[in-house]
């Protein structure tokens, strides 16, 4: 019976004496893959170079929508596989970092099982059925487990290697904000020194197209406010990431405490959730809100969902929302209570 791994000495060697002499690898990252997925993914690629002389393929699902991301990929010269490129019947071996198997977040087809899963969101069922599994919900991120399975390994990290896992772990962790672990100040502070800190600030402040501004300005004006609430629907958007990056941006405003952002994407409804409430676990309440509609989940304070739009009409798509919208108002407190829009406040600070 395989078990969770995490409860072993060494999971590293482990992982290895598992796979052996395996020769085609895949690693597959989540769909629309962040950063942590893939300095994950990027790090295994390594592992299996540096120890059994394996070039892996790092696939993916979806699209690298944010500038970041795609800096990411280009300043450290990641090499990754789109799934409509990849004949999964090819390969002896699949990996899947950061993502759990039937989530809904990930592109690998429903009869594949992988062979080993390594990620920090909470343990699902299926993924107990897999050959070696390491999943460490109280982990701030993948990359963290990653780095540990290097330095166990003593296995060289260069500057490109270290600055994907600082930025995936940072990025996961909102620069340690969201971490509860010991582990992932360690690795932080690993990486810290290894890091290529003028490559990462390019990759962390790239020129962002004038259409992004546009689409923030959109999702304000159709953003309505209940009391420390704000629901937020985006319409149709051209990037599935832009709901979870104008999530993290509403979150910031002073006493605001939940934010739900909603788009259609090539016909999804995706949704991002994010809040600052502390004994709430974002991801539980996303799953809640999806029951019978799709799929969700996520971390404590981070979670997102996903709606399949495609066999249903505008009645039924606008009727979809609706009831997400309803339910995440019942769920958070904010039930009974009358939404403005959040524009039109009257206590708009003007500066003189
Ligand atoms: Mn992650």
């Amino acid at each position: 019976m395989p078990e969770n791994i995490q409860r072993f000495d060494r999971p590293a060697h482990r992982l290895l004496t598992l796979v052996g002499q395996k020769k085609r690898i895949l690693i597959m990252c989540h769909n629309n893959p962040d950063p942590d997925s893939l300095a994950a993914a990027f790090a295994l690629k390594s592992i299996f170079f540096q120890t059994i002389r394996r070039k892996s393929i790092i696939g993916y699902g979806g699209i690298v929508g944010r500038e970041e991301n795609r800096q990411l990929i280009k300043r450290l010269k990641i090499e990754i596989t789109h799934i409509s490129e990849i004949d999964f019947g090819k390969f002896s071996y699949i990996c899947l970092v950061d993502s759990q198997p039937n989530t809904g977040n990930n592109a690998l087809p429903k009869n594949i099982l992988p062979d080993i899963v390594i990620d920090h969101h909470p343990l699902r069922k299926d993924t107990m059925k897999c050959k070696f599994y390491d999943v460490r919900p109280e982990y701030g991120s993948s990359s963290t487990i990653l780095t540990e399975y290097l330095r166990e390994l003593e296995l060289s990290i260069d500057s490109k290697l270290a600055t994907a896992l600082f930025y995936g772990l940072k990025t996961d962790t909102f620069g340690l904000m969201r971490s509860k672990v010991k582990a992932d100040l360690d690795a932080f502070n690993f990486l810290l020194s290894r890091l290529a800190p003028r490559t990462l600030s390019a990759i962390e402040n790239p020129s962002i197209p004038k259409s992004y501004y546009l689409v923030f300005a959109d999702a304000i004006e159709n953003s309505i406010q209940y009391n420390d609430v704000i629901v937020s629907k985006m319409g149709r958007v051209n990037n599935p990431e832009i709901a979870a990056e104008m999530a993290d941006f509403l979150l910031r405003m002073e006493n605001v405490r939940w934010v739900l952002c909603m788009g259609e994407y090539q016909n999804n409804l995706v949704l991002s959730m994010r809040t600052s409430r502390r004994g709430w676990y974002a991801g539980k309440v996303a799953v809640r809100l999806m029951r019978g509609l799709g799929t969700g989940g996520g971390h404590e304070k981070a979670a997102g969902g996903k709606v399949d739009l495609n066999s249903l009409g505008p009645e039924e798509r606008s009727r979809v929302t609706k009831k997400i919208i309803e339910r995440f108002l019942k769920v958070v407190g904010a039930g009974g209570v009358q939404g403005k829009p959040l524009t039109a406040t009257s206590t708009r600070r003007v500066p003189v």
